[in-house]
């Protein structure tokens, strides 16, 4: 009782890797076969996890993964690993806990377009601007996938689908300047097409100390086929990299850059280290601690108590 846990911020994050304990394979990772319709995006999601799990050497107890509901959201069923699928658009909320009580875990989070910015939007933004250490990756696939092609916030203009079967009729939101207007302070966005580039941002995103964000293009070959096939050069598309002058640090141009049409820009499009609320909770903390110094446990609730009478 007298010396509560000191959870210090990043100093456990990445364990040290102990000789005698080789990297995870994908054969210890995988939890249970994806339920997902053959040729979906999410595959390789998954499977790039389980590549930056192996190379960065993260070992089950040190991450947590989290979703919320959806196709993409079962995305922790399908890993050995410590996590929770949550109530549909609350991943963050949760996960906001999960990083703020435990900051020695790697806490991630994949959700849908839905999950993320329909009933999930108020959650995002707040996630964001506290700047909350987590990575989340929205697996965007312009759709509805789970409930059978219903308009997602992300769906564009005259998308037909069961809540439009005329078309959409409302403007899109767009993930990466949601992400950036929020306060987000990493964001980046990828497609589940390039492999190497999905795990150049994910690497950079787990890196980041604080709110990390990627738009991951997802494509639902069932009820959206062919959406990104613009931004697949293996589909006569094109894939255009952040410009090498672009500066990471300028919240405006990155979002002039966000405003480009599809396919857009893919890589970072934005970065600054600003202190997490885990930081600044853990000063006030250690603030409060340096005062009480000396006090057990016991006499700072009777000290409580008494200020209360
Ligand atoms: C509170 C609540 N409202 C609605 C639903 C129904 N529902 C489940 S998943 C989903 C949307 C899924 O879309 P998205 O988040 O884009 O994920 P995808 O399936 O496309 O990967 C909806 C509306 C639900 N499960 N819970
Ligand atoms: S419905 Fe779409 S998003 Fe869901 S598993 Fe099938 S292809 Fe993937
Ligand atoms: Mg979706």
């Amino acid at each position: 009782m007298d010396k509560p846990p000191v959870l210090s911020p990043d100093a456990s994050r990445t364990v040290p890797a102990a000789p005698e304990r080789k990297p995870l394979t994908k054969k210890e990772l995988a939890a249970d076969h994806p339920t997902w319709c053959p040729g979906c995006g999410d595959f390789s999601v998954l499977a790039l996890y389980f590549k930056l799990i192996e190379k960065r050497r993260l070992w089950q107890e040190k991450i947590t993964t989290i979703s919320g509901i959806g196709c993409s959201s079962r995305f922790p069923y399908f890993v050995q690993s410590y996590g929770a699928h949550y109530i549909h658009g609350r991943s963050l909320a949760f996960a906001s806990g999960v990083a703020l009580s435990r900051p020695d875990l790697h806490v991630f989070v994949f959700g849908g377009d839905g999950d993320l910015f329909s009933i999930g939007g108020n959650h995002f933004t707040h996630t964001a601007r506290k700047n909350i250490k987590l990575t989340c990756v929205a697996m965007d696939n312009w759709v509805y996938g789970l409930t059978k092609k219903q308009t997602s916030p992300t769906s564009p203009l005259g998308f037909k689908s069961k809540t439009d079967v005329w078309g959409a009729v409302d403007y899109p939101i767009n993930p990466v300047k949601q992400a950036l207007a929020a306060g987000a302070t990493f964001v980046a966005r990828t497609t589940h097409s390039n492999p190497n580039h999905v795990m150049q941002m994910m690497e950079a995103a787990m890196d980041h100390d604080g709110f990390s964000f990627i738009e991951c293009l997802s494509e639902c070959v069932e009820f959206y086929e062919g959406a990104f096939d613009a931004a697949n050069p293996r589909k006569g598309g094109v894939f255009n990299t952040v410009p090498a002058t672009h500066d990471v640090t300028n919240e405006v141009a990155a979002y002039k850059l966000a405003d480009e049409p599809f396919p857009g820009y893919f890589g970072i499009f934005y970065q600054v280290q600003r202190p997490t609320k885990g930081a600044r909770e853990a000063e006030l903390i250690a603030a409060a601690r340096e005062k009480l110094k000396g006090l057990k446990d016991w006499q700072i609730l009777q000290k409580t108590f008494e200020k209360m009478q």
